[in-house]
């Protein structure tokens, strides 16, 4: 598709200076104190709710006064003015009645924007000044519930946000917008949603806009409200590849600067910074004056953190007009050279750097995997289910493979469930999810509840190119990473040359016609039972070995994976023997280059301390070294049947402790799994099971409340222990 030629000026103009964004709407329109009316004007004179504080809908009835304010910061130095759009969304608008004019809003608004444009540059041609369209968080969150109570509600969803957002970049792009500005986002989410539809419209209009992209952290948690850390969220929105990656408005410029750093760090892209002007007094106002603050923004500057800088709530055209004196001059931030890693996200960043070796994909949350999970996925008994999901964590999983594939399940609704509530789990939720299902829809279900940059599992070219390439464009849009496995039209590759001819094949279409980076593609060359009593099989394992050692050897950058549990169906029910199978699997696999795998994370033997007879037996199976191998195996198989399924025990020494450390403990720690027992003990201490409320328990919060204070927990965190 085109990209519009502003791509290729701003990025040139990028190179020579710091680039300047435009100041506070909201600030400039209190100064003007319009009153009802005003808000008002002739058109919704009879409007049947108040309207004031709309600050949008002034761009309808107080044209003049949005269009100069644009004009004044672009007087002060603005190379770029945002429009008057922040709550143009049909879902920010409903608060007002007002949804129907989201698209005239952005149109007009966007308008206005470019006017005084135009306006400055007749009067000072020696610049181009752009237009910025507005996208706003709107006022939901589609990772957070607001309800306690029920974790796994949301008030709003993908699809709504989705809708709602290209309606309002239509109307910017009709408008006249130069660039879409995705802004002051606190839910990664909310973005992804907003990245998802300007796509779409692009798509549809036929022109490529450049995007900025700026989250915001609104806490000393160094986090977003959804709990992502910067460059989780970057890893999350990175697929937009926008022009500018950065942060706005919350704390001011000298909270911001460590975030903006580490954006800087891994963000191939440019950096854009504009912070209110310090934090809010406790009027909610911004004192920090033009002076200072330009001061804290050149010190941004001098240590080349930035590429656009500007202001938000609270500055005004003085901050920008300081602002832009203080970066003049000043080289802007040059873009890191980022090494091509797959780049993936929970709310921490999990990016697979060579040093990782081999990462452990928790395969436990399966129905079809584990009749345990599917027992309580069955019974709806999510809360236990989520307990197996936190063990795949605690023993080593770095991503959890979901699937809820099963005849009997409503399985689209089964993983929206499951992933809003590890959503509501910040300790499971700080890792990357694998979406798997054999079903496209149930991966699309999955996609649109993750804020995080997770791995779709799995496509494949068996219904065809076409297919395959609709799907791997989806999985680019919606910004996941994808497991490819070596299956085609002609069904499942099971020896190496099939394995390594469809892998090629795939390679090619998609990073060729689709455009996707081949550190995001994870081959599956298909993992098989060996030793199943099938001459046929006896070399699946060295088929799927050689052709990891081909496939990272002539596709660079992509990933080598494999459901390791599959070798050893014929030995179900003696894990011992299973386990050794794995890790001589694994120890082979992996020295070829397999750099993932979906295993027991809680059940892996190390290869050298594998007992050497039972090594041998495995290996000769798994190799394919003797025509015996097999029943040899199973003849010794017996001696180990005990010996695997060991668990790591939980540390219960806080059981000890007296009652309301308990509670704290248990507060902070987000356990509910003896909050009954413990707050009963607690009432028999007490006159009143109140004295329970407004003692060990408040005091608990309280500690929850202090830390969420100084930093050290995120709301995610906040919430579970509420
Ligand atoms: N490739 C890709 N995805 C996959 C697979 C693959 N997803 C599913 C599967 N294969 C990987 N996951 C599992 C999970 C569990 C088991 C095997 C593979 C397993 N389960 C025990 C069994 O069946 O004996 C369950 C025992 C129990 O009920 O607890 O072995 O290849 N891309």
């Amino acid at each position: 598709m085109k990209k519009t030629d502003v791509f290729d000026r701003l990025t040139e103009a990028a190179a020579s200076r710091i680039l300047v964004l435009d100041g506070a709407m909201g600030t400039e329109i209190q100064q003007l104190k319009f009153d009802e009316a005003a808000y008002r004007g002739a058109r919704f004179a009879d409007w049947p709710s108040d309207v004031k504080g709309n600050n949008d809908l002034l761009s309808l009835t107080q044209p003049d006064a949005i269009r100069q304010i644009h004009v004044d910061y672009l007087n002060a130095g603005a190379d770029i003015v945002a429009t008057n759009t922040f709550s143009s969304t049909t879902i920010a608008q409903a608060d007002y009645g007002m949804e129907e004019l989201a698209y005239e809003l952005n149109e007009v608004s966007a308008r206005l924007a470019r006017e005084a444009c135009d306006i400055v540059e007749t009067q000072d041609p020696s610049r181009k000044r752009y237009v910025a369209g507005g996208l706003g968080p709107t006022n939901r969150t589609a990772s957070i519930s607001p309800d306690v109570n029920n974790p796994g509600y949301r008030a709003v969803s993908f699809d709504d946000l989705r809708i709602a957002y290209a309606e309002a970049v239509r109307g910017l792009i009709a408008g006249g917008a130069d660039l879409i500005l995705v802004e002051t986002i606190f839910d990664t989410l909310n973005a992804k949603a907003a990245l998802f539809a300007i796509d779409e419209v692009f798509d549809e209009v036929g022109k490529k806009l450049p995007v900025m992209v700026s989250g915001t952290i609104t806490d000393l948690s160094g986090r977003t409200l959804s709990g992502q850390t910067p460059e989780a969220f970057w890893n999350s929105v990175s697929h937009s590849e926008p022009l500018t990656i950065g942060l706005n408005c919350a704390l001011g410029a000298r909270e911001m600067r460590a975030h903006v750093a580490e954006l800087g760090r891994v963000a191939d892209t440019l950096v854009c910074a504009y912070p209110n002007a310090g934090l809010p007094n406790e009027f909610g106002e911004y004192d920090e004056s033009p002076e200072h603050m330009a001061g804290l923004i050149r010190e941004f500057a001098e240590a080349e953190l930035v590429n656009v800088v500007g202001g938000c709530c609270g500055t005004t055209p003085a901050h920008i007009k300081a602002i832009a004196e203080a970066v003049e001059g000043l080289a802007p931030r040059a873009i890191p050279d980022v090494p091509r890693h797959m780049r993936l996200s929970g709310l921490e960043p999990f990016v697979v750097t060579p040093e990782v070796n081999f990462v452990n994909v928790g395969e436990r949350t399966n129905v079809t995997g584990s009749a345990r999970f599917r027992k309580l996925i069955k019974n709806g008994d999510y809360n236990t289910a989520l307990d197996v999901a936190r063990d795949q964590v605690e023993n080593g999983a770095q991503i959890i493979d979901v699937n809820m594939d099963e005849g009997l399940l409503d399985s689209e609704e089964a993983m929206v469930t499951f992933l809003n509530l590890i959503a509501a789990e910040p300790d499971i939720a700080r890792v990357p999810i694998m979406i798997d299902s054999s079903k496209w829809t149930v991966i699309e279900a999955g996609l649109k509840c993750i804020q995080g940059k997770g791995v779709v599992n799995s496509i494949s070219m068996k219904e065809g190119e076409e297919a395959f390439i609709e799907q791997a464009k989806l999985v680019r849009r919606y910004g996941a990473a994808v497991v490819v496995m070596a299956f085609d039209e002609q069904g499942q590759a099971d020896t190496y040359e099939r394995k390594i001819e469809i892998c090629e094949r795939s390679y090619k279409i998609l990073t060729e016609k689709v455009g996707l980076p081949p550190e995001d593609i994870i081959f599956d060359p298909n993992v098989f039972a060996v030793a199943t009593g099938i001459e046929e099989h006896n070399n699946y394992g060295n088929d799927f070995i050689e052709a990891t050692g081909w496939i990272r050897q002539n596709l660079p950058h992509a990933h080598v994976s494999g459901g390791v549990s599959n070798l050893s169906f014929s030995f179900r029910g003696n894990e011992g023997v299973r386990e050794a199978m794995h890790s001589v699997f694994l120890y082979h696999a992996i020295a070829k280059g397999m750099d993932m795998g979906i295993v027991n994370a809680g059940q892996l033997a190390v290869y050298d301390k594998l007992e050497p007879e039972l090594r041998e037996l495995c290996e000769d199976v798994v190799l394919n070294r003797s025509s015996e191998a097999t029943d040899r195996l199973l003849d010794a198989a017996e001696r180990w049947k005990g010996e695997g399924g060991k668990k790591k025990e939980a540390d219960l020494t806080w059981r000890t402790w007296d009652v309301a450390k308990r509670l704290e403990h248990a507060l902070v720690n987000g356990i509910d799994d003896y909050v009954v027992e413990d707050t009963e003990e607690a009432r028999q201490n007490f006159d009143r099971p109140l004295h329970v409320i407004e003692g060990p328990l408040m005091d608990g919060m309280n500690v929850v409340g202090d830390l969420f204070g100084s930093g050290q927990m995120f709301l995610p965190q906040v919430v579970k222990s509420a």
